[in-house]
């Protein structure tokens, strides 16, 4: 089963050139320059397919790094299965997520884990990983990391804030920190300080203050740049690579500068919301809706200038990647559990459908270049996260997950325009791209056509991850 797609400009992250893209089975077997017959000179009359890409981009699929399908949270669960999420993904150019499984104290991270594959395991519309929670860092659990990085899983994400939940102290952090360090792991982190929110949140309800937009106004940047200072200062005490996710103050991101300006292998990813949304537009929207917009980190203040710094950022590679931390809610019957109290309305927001599209509009309106553009989807988190080599880029050898956007095209995003997500609203209801994803092929296959779904539950497989690729 040979693909040939032609006419199309073929974008990396450093360029943006024509090519025509020879497929042989689940890979890319060549890169053609208009004109070029070395390999035949009619490829078109003996490939099984033809894809038209004529005044199209033909990128790599997108690879999400940080999503929660079926996430146990708040006393609810991420609406989005492992098939309904991926599928959405797919939709969406996404063709790689990497999810999170997730350990609390007292829980034996294999069998965590051996619960997240079951949830997935033959569900799933592309490829994913996995990434390990710890949220009880223990003897048992240190001892667990190093199991993980032989079964692929060579990422660990720890919690500076949900004390109670999620939280590791100060000398747990630095514990997995010095394992990963000793095992070539790399340590993600969420970088709120959580006992500061929490006596925040606390303040607020006793006032009365139970609105939706509280839970922006009781995590204050100072509570994420801080944890963030804290978590690289722990890191460069062990020589652990440290991936600050979802970065949404750009005092914070400040600090991560200045680290890696002095060579520390040390990240950051920041996600669509936070280059959007805000507490003014969005969450403080009238009565109770603003809770469709919590998350964590919160939606900030368009008064103190975050967006433009982290579009900034992006452009300066001081923010690494973009993902979208996927953890879509319903508004009915979830959101709705906060209600007379933000605290209780749970933490998530649902992108993984709409990010590459989102991204691209940022071309558009010049924030960041083409190549950046798929750099930051793409490439660098394949790399980040030990999949360079099959994902994030068209070159011969990779898989064939590529996708063909056309930048002529308009994607008009709301529950009743495009939506595939499983959730009852959209938080981008309203918002209007500037391109299209047209077609989507994973590992080979053409699983979205047009306006037609041809992929199925289980085309999707495990990704064992090597470690991270990207280091200094
Ligand atoms: N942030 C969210 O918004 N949802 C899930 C967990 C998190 O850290
Ligand atoms: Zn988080
Ligand atoms: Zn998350």
């Amino acid at each position: 089963m040979t693909t040939l797609i032609r006419g199309g400009v073929v974008v990396g992250p450093v360029s943006a050139q024509p090519m025509d893209v020879l497929v042989d089975g689940e890979k890319v077997v060549a890169l053609l320059a208009p004109g070029d017959a070395s390999l035949g000179s009619d490829l078109a009359a003996t490939a099984t397919r033809v894809i038209d890409a004529t005044g199209k981009y033909v990128v790599p699929g997108g690879v999400d790094c940080h999503t929660h399908m079926e996430l146990p949270f708040g006393g609810t669960f991420a609406s989005d299965t492992f098939e309904t999420g991926t599928r959405a993904a797919a939709w969406g150019g996404t063709t790689t997520i990497i999810d999170f499984s997730v350990q609390k104290q007292g829980e034996r991270v294999q069998d965590c884990l051996a619960a997240w594959h079951q949830k997935a395991d033959g569900n799933c519309a592309i490829d994913y990983g996995f990434h390990q929670v710890i949220g009880g860092v223990d003897s048992e659990s240190l001892k667990a990391m190093d199991e993980l990085v032989d079964e692929g899983v060579t990422t660990f994400k720890l919690f500076m804030a949900y004390p109670g939940v999620f939280l590791s102290s100060d000398g747990q952090i630095l514990q997995a920190m010095q394992q990963a360090s000793h095992n070539g792991a790399m340590i993600m982190m969420h970088a709120e300080n959580g006992s500061a929110i929490d006596v925040l949140v606390a303040q607020a309800l006793a006032e009365g203050k139970t609105d939706p937009k509280y839970h922006s106004l009781t995590r204050p940047w100072e509570t994420e740049a801080e944890a963030t200072n804290r978590a690289i200062m722990l890191a460069r005490l062990t020589g652990a690579p440290l991936y600050i996710v979802h970065m949404s103050a750009k005092q914070a991101v400040a600090v991560l500068q200045a680290n890696k300006d002095e060579g520390w292998n040390v990240f950051g990813e920041t996600c669509p919301q936070y280059l959007y949304l805000s507490l003014e537009d969005q969450l403080s929207q009238p009565g109770f809706e603003g809770a469709k917009w919590v998350c964590s980190t919160p939606l900030r203040a368009k008064a103190e200038h975050h967006q433009d710094e982290l579009w900034r950022y992006l452009r300066t590679n001081d923010l690494s990647v973009v993902s979208t931390d996927h953890c879509p809610f319903c508004f009915k019957e979830q959101k709705e559990m906060g209600l007379g109290d933000f605290s209780k309305i749970p933490n998530g927001i649902g992108s993984v459908e709409h990010r590459m599209d989102l991204i691209f509009q940022g071309v558009v309106n010049g924030n960041i270049s083409l190549e950046r553009w798929v750099e930051l989807t793409s490439t660098t988190p394949a790399r980040m996260f030990g999949l360079y080599g099959r994902k994030g880029a068209v070159a011969p050898g990779f898989d064939a997950d590529i996708v063909v956007y056309d930048p002529a095209g308009r994607t008009e995003i709301g529950l009743h325009k495009t939506h595939h997500m499983n959730m009852d609203h959209s938080a981008w209801e309203g918002f209007t791209i500037d391109g299209h994803v047209d077609t989507v092929l994973s590992r080979g296959r053409v699983i979205v056509d047009g306006n037609e779904y041809l992929g199925a539950k289980g085309d999707g497989q495990f990704l064992k991850r090597g470690l991270s690729q990207y280091l200094i």
